[in-house]
């Protein structure tokens, strides 16, 4: 006997006792675990200070690598959209119009070795990854193949633990944590690392690349408009490491700082300025910085004679940064301290050891880190 009614309104009011109860468990897991993740976030120890302009997303690019990329994710969710449907929908009616029915015991006809099924199932899949991989490999090659523009900014880009220096080859200039560049213009990037492997992304410009000790990979886009009047010193996009590099991987950040045209000159001229030594505070400061050049270098001072490859940051300019240890917290005379008296309470596991200095020097030091700034000049 087949009953007709009945079956379908019972097993949809079932069905949604069911999702109201899962509903009421979700959102109390939700509640609470927004709430446990935000007091563990309160009493984290070692946390990132904000303050830049713009967020870390990728879907509102601003290059026309980021925007080609966008472009492709869209493509292909409207076709696994279409895919989802197309199987989904089938699935459904298939459910419903096939289901056991009380009384009736008899088995479901065996479709087993259907060649006109089989042939269409692998061939479906074949002509939607072709469709997929065409528009891929465009945009691959678009930005790929294409030999660096000649007028092109060159970059070398480095990826320590726990942080990102950038040399400029064609004006002597080396620093940290932030990417100084004109707007309007080719960048090309020669990304590599200094030990484990990193990865370079300033998600809004796009792009994310790997750092890979002994192997260079290239990245290039063309910076966009300035947004901000000069005096602002800029526009800032975030950027984050992207591959776990070790115990301060997460407080390895990099920015990308878009200048106009005469910024960026004014910048190049200034930065490797040495500091202006003007008071007794700051000439002891400038004393004291004798026990850190084997690790750091500032331009026009001795350090910068000292040869070999540094492992600290080059701290020419150091006092114009925004941030110190690569993004950890705002660059300001108390942080600053902190950072001099243990690196490792801002951040766990700094390459730069406790070196022990007492707190009138650490405040001559400051004193004269702090005059190290191209926006002195
Ligand atoms: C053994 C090497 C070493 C010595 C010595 C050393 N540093 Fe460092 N320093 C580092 C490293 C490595 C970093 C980067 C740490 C990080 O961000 O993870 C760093 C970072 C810094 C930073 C932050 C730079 C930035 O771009 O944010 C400052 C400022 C600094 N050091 C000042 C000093 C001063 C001043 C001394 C001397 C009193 C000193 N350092 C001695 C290795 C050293
Ligand atoms: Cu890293």
């Amino acid at each position: 006997m087949r009953r007709k009614t009945g079956i379908v309104p019972s097993t949809l009011m079932r069905m949604m006792c069911m999702l109201r109860m899962w509903g009421l468990g979700a959102g109390a897991w939700l509640v609470s675990g927004a709430a446990w993740a935000q007091k563990s976030f309160d009493d984290m120890p070692y946390k990132l200070d904000g303050g830049f302009d713009n967020p870390m997303t990728t879907i509102s690019g601003i290059t026309e690598l980021s925007r080609d990329i966008n472009r492709l994710y869209l493509t292909t969710t409207i076709i696994v959209t279409g895919v989802f449907f197309a199987v989904a929908i089938p699935l459904i009616y298939t459910l419903y119009k096939f289901r056991a029915k009380e009384g009736d015991d008899t088995p479901p006809k065996q479709l087993h070795g259907n060649v006109i099924l089989e042939f269409l199932w692998t061939v479906i899949p074949v002509v939607l990854l072709v469709f997929i991989a065409i528009p891929t490999w465009q945009v691959i090659f678009k930005h790929d193949g294409v030999p660096a523009r000649a007028d092109a900014i060159k970059v070398h880009v480095i990826g320590h633990q726990w942080w990102w220096e950038f040399q400029y080859p064609d004006y002597g200039i080396k620093t940290a944590f932030e990417l100084h560049l004109p707007e309007n213009t080719p960048v090309d990037l020669s990304i590599t690392s200094g030990d484990v492997s990193h990865a370079f992304w300033i998600p809004k410009f796009g792009g994310k690349t790997s750092a890979i000790n002994g192997n260079i990979n290239r990245l290039s886009w063309v910076t966009p408009p300035a947004k901000m009047p000069e005096v602002a010193g800029g526009d800032y996009y975030q950027g984050q490491c992207a591959e776990l590099c070790g115990s301060s991987h997460a407080l390895m950040r990099h920015v990308g700082v878009v200048h106009t045209k005469e910024g960026f000159e004014r910048w190049v001229k200034a930065h490797n300025q040495p500091p202006k030594v003007e008071t007794a505070s700051q000439r002891d400061g400038e004393q004291i910085f004798g026990r850190c050049i084997a690790c750091h270098a500032i331009e026009g001072t001795v350090s910068a004679t000292i040869p070999g490859e540094k492992i600290g940051p080059n701290l020419s300019s150091f006092g114009s940064r925004s941030h110190l240890g690569a993004g950890t917290r705002k660059n300001t005379e108390e942080n600053l301290a902190i950072w001099l008296r243990n690196p490792a309470d801002l951040k766990p596991g700094a390459l730069m050891p406790n070196l022990g200095l007492t707190e009138p020097e650490i405040k001559s030091l400051t004193s004269y880190l702090r005059q190290s700034t191209y926006k002195n000049y």
